[in-house]
């Protein structure tokens, strides 16, 4: 049996299941990135119950010690981010540059919290009646459950792990089958942060099993997913019916509106970064490029132009610029929206075939599709990969009709050069984060993150806002 050194982390302890699987390398299928071991239900309610026993003393701890705690995990990743960029290269895919852009976000989302949570405020309000205070306070809301995705494998896990514990609840963490490496990282440097044992657990393993388990054990007070919408919708079945709290972040459809006015310099910059940057696996990508018809040619010849430039190749090799798709099936998932927008009579403009480089990996080259229909499948669903497609719009009113027109409400982006168009799309865009000449993708890490219609569930993630999701709260009248 293979050996691995990669277990889940149970009320303070490195547990082993003997139950192995490796980490693929989708860069180089032949250089697995580790083998790690899967928890099953078992040991996933184990962990519930040890973050439900640690929350007593945890919700009434100390903030200082809190904000030490955090900012020491905060200072670690750090310090260590060109490694743990590294090992999220070699098992996302994306590039080494992304990715330790990745592990520098995740190391400021915990210093951020350190602060966070000295922060929590509450307020005192005068009772209609007389001689009485009312104080509106918040507390933790117990155990939570979080589960995250393969595409930010550490910044996802940062961003709900350290609002949930400055705040003073307790954590079962189950991170993507896909990338454990990052998770298994940032578990090692939690475990040595000084938090109580049981505060903090992570359980490795598959959606059905453990994941499932965390969503079916009644102890846990409240479930933050970010995935597909079908799971997404499994967490919203499952949290309804027992009562529990849930938050959700799903995908989008993100429009980028390019205006005749815009630069067309900063057009092609941001349809590029947004559109193909980490290979298009982002849930803020801009998969769908409106453009206004007087410039839609001059767009259309520089983009593709500029997507004979990009070097899809190795995450790790210092000239990639876009790497390889994270498996074999969400390559499958690419190819087959491919031929779907032929079949659907887009014309496919560039890229769209699979590649085969110097080592064995699920590359692809970086797709276009032109002259399509926002009516399409391509244009509705979310491929999460590097495929993007041009609309033509012939005026600013028909552009945000286009990009209010989805079930999604993520990101969206303008590209023009009028004050007034950029600030009439501000107030029209029915998503939840507007982007004006910059990419649909990149988001700071200390304001609110999230969308709206069947993007998102729940109140936003990050910043301050986090509170929402995090506490509950609680009404006293002193007489
Ligand atoms: O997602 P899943 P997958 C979209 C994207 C992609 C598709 C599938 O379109 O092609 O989803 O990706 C856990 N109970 N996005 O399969 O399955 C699972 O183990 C509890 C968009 O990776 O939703 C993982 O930890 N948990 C998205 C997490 O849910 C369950 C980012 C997400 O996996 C579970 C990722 C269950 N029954 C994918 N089943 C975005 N917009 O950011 C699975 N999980």
């Amino acid at each position: 049996m293979t050996q691995s050194n990669y277990l889940s982390f149970v009320n303070g302890k490195w547990v082993s299941t003997e139950k192995v699987f490796p980490n693929i390398n989708p860069s180089d299928l032949d250089n697995n990135a580790g083998y790690y071991e899967t928890a099953d239900a078992e040991l996933t309610h184990a962990a519930v119950l040890a973050a439900k026993t640690a929350f007593t003393d945890w919700s009434q701890s100390n903030i200082q010690q809190r904000s030490n705690i955090l900012d020491f995990i905060g200072n670690e990743i750090l310090s260590r981010k060109s490694e743990l960029g590294e090992i999220l290269a070699t098992e996302e895919g994306k590039t080494l540059k992304e990715a330790q852009g990745e592990v520098g976000r995740a190391a400021q989302i915990f210093k951020f919290y350190a602060g966070e949570a000295l922060r929590l405020k509450g307020e005192i309000i005068p009772s209609i009646r007389p001689h009485i205070d009312v104080e509106v306070t918040r507390e933790p809301v117990g155990v939570v459950g979080l589960i995250t995705p393969w595409n930010f494998p550490i910044a996802i896990p940062a961003w709900k792990i350290a609002p949930a514990l400055a705040y003073g609840n307790t954590v079962v963490f189950k991170p993507a089958e896909l990338t454990p490496g990052s998770a298994w990282a940032l578990a090692e440097i939690i475990s040595r942060s000084g938090l109580p044992k049981g505060v903090f657990n992570m359980v490795l393993g598959s959606g059905p099993h453990v994941g499932q388990a965390i969503l079916d054990n009644p102890d846990v007070a409240a479930v933050s997913f970010t995935g597909s919408q079908a799971t997404g919708q499994k967490v919203a079945k499952t949290c309804v019916a027992r009562g529990a709290k849930f938050q959700l972040e799903m995908g989008g459809k993100n429009p980028l509106v390019v205006l005749a006015d815009a630069n067309m310099e900063t057009a092609i910059n941001c349809a590029v970064n947004g559109a193909f940057f980490s290979t298009g696996q982002k849930c803020t990508a801009s998969s769908r490029l409106i453009v206004q018809d007087s410039v839609y040619d001059e767009f259309t010849d520089k983009l593709i132009n500029q997507m004979k430039s990009l070097t899809v190749g190795n995450a790790l090799s210092d000239t990639t610029q876009i790497g390889p798709v994270v498996s074999e099936a969400q390559l499958k998932q690419n190819l087959k929206y491919v031929q779907i927008g032929l079949d659907e009579g887009a014309h496919l403009a560039a890229g769209g075939q699979r590649l085969e480089l110097e080592t064995k990996g699920f590359y692809m080259s970086p797709a276009l599709f032109v002259d399509t229909q926002n009516n399409m499948r391509i244009n509705q669903e979310e491929i999460f990969g590097p495929i993007a497609t041009i609309i033509k719009t012939s005026d600013f009113d028909e552009a945000v009709k286009l990009a209010n027109d989805t079930k999604f409400g993520l990101s969206a982006g303008i590209c023009t050069n009028s004050l007034s168009s950029a600030r009439q799309f501000k107030r029209l865009s029915q998503a939840g984060m507007v982007m004006v000449n910059l990419p649909t993708a990149g988001v700071d890490y200390h304001v609110p993150f999230g969308g709206t219609k069947s993007s998102s569930y729940g109140p936003r993630e990050q910043g301050s806002n986090a509170a929402e999701f995090y506490t509950t709260v609680k009404t006293t009248y002193i007489g």
